[in-house]
């Protein structure tokens, strides 16, 4: 017997639209952050990554590096813009982490890269994006596609929700992945090309970065940290993946490179993923 049938299909419709709206609405939009603060709003930490999501983590070790006082507000609360990350500053609300640095650079008068020549800038640029616009679908695909690891998707981004809720919501969630996936292009490859394409991703950055501490030598840059972001995400968390594979064989380096940045961005990792902060 349906739940609709006891209950008919409007007030089902009507429940379940108000548990959405709960859930990736929050009570209150705004929180009050001491003036000059960044709140940083992203996903909870997991047992395994400060941020499973790399645009966050990207985020987070920028504000580290450059040291601008910030809080985190961990939660489902989306951006004007439908996406996490985001941030809040001075009442002001910055939706996508590159604009948010753009923003912060400005305000704060930071620069990671000022130490890049102009040709060096392009390459970081041209890393940076290839790993954000394309890589990323490739662990998207890896995430929400791969049975053993869907599983544990579900119960990091849903895992508070009650019991049929959280089914639900994700069963929705992954309807809707499957379609960016599509839109993006990605989706219409076979598995084998997916990954295909992740490995030649990877081992272009590996190549680049080659034997040396960063990408360009002893100081790291922003693509650095959207390097350590990529790995952390595709790596620490999904450590049975095909791109955990590669940084145990072909591409040692990425590996080593991200230790590198967590050691001097994170050396706080193990409390904070063991604390478990949860969603608010
Ligand atoms: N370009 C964005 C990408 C952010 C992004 O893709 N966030 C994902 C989580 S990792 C998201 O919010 N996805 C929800 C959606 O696409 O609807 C940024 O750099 O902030």
């Amino acid at each position: 017997m349906q739940v609709s049938q006891y209950l008919g299909i409007p007030a089902v419709v009507v429940i379940f639209v108000y548990i959405i709206a709960k859930t990736f609405q929050g009570k209150k939009r705004k929180r009050s952050a001491k003036p000059g603060t960044v709140v940083l709003h992203q996903f909870a930490p997991t047992e395994l990554c400060v941020s499973a999501s790399p645009p966050c983590l990207k985020l987070e070790t920028f504000l580290r590096m450059t040291k601008i006082p910030y809080e985190n507000e961990y939660g489902l609360k989306f951006s004007k813009k439908g996406k996490i990350p985001w941030i809040e500053f001075n009442g002001q609300e910055i939706a996508d982490s590159n604009f948010c640095i753009q923003f912060l650079k400005k305000e704060f008068k930071v620069d990671i890269d000022s130490h890049l020549n102009a040709n060096e800038k392009a390459i970081a640029r041209t890393v940076r994006t290839m790993l954000e616009e394309n890589t990323y679908w490739t662990l998207v695909y890896y995430r929400f596609f791969t049975p053993s690891f869907a599983e544990r998707a579900r119960e990091i981004l849903f895992g508070h929700l009650i019991m049929p809720i959280k089914y639900l919501v994700y069963y929705m969630i992954k309807r809707k992945v499957k379609k960016d996936l599509w839109s993006h292009g990605i989706g219409r490859h076979s598995e084998q090309e997916v990954y295909g394409i992740a490995e030649r991703d990877l081992l272009a950055v590996s190549e680049i970065l080659g034997q040396k501490k960063f990408l360009f030598g002893e100081k790291p840059c922003l693509a650095d940290v959207a390097v350590f972001a990529f790995v952390c995400g595709a790596t620490l968390e999904c450590p049975q993946s095909p791109f955990a594979e590669l940084t145990k064989s072909k591409a040692q380096n990425l590996q080593k490179h991200a230790q590198r940045m967590k050691e001097l961005y994170f050396p706080d990792w193990d409390d904070i993923i063991s604390k478990k902060p949860k969603s608010s």
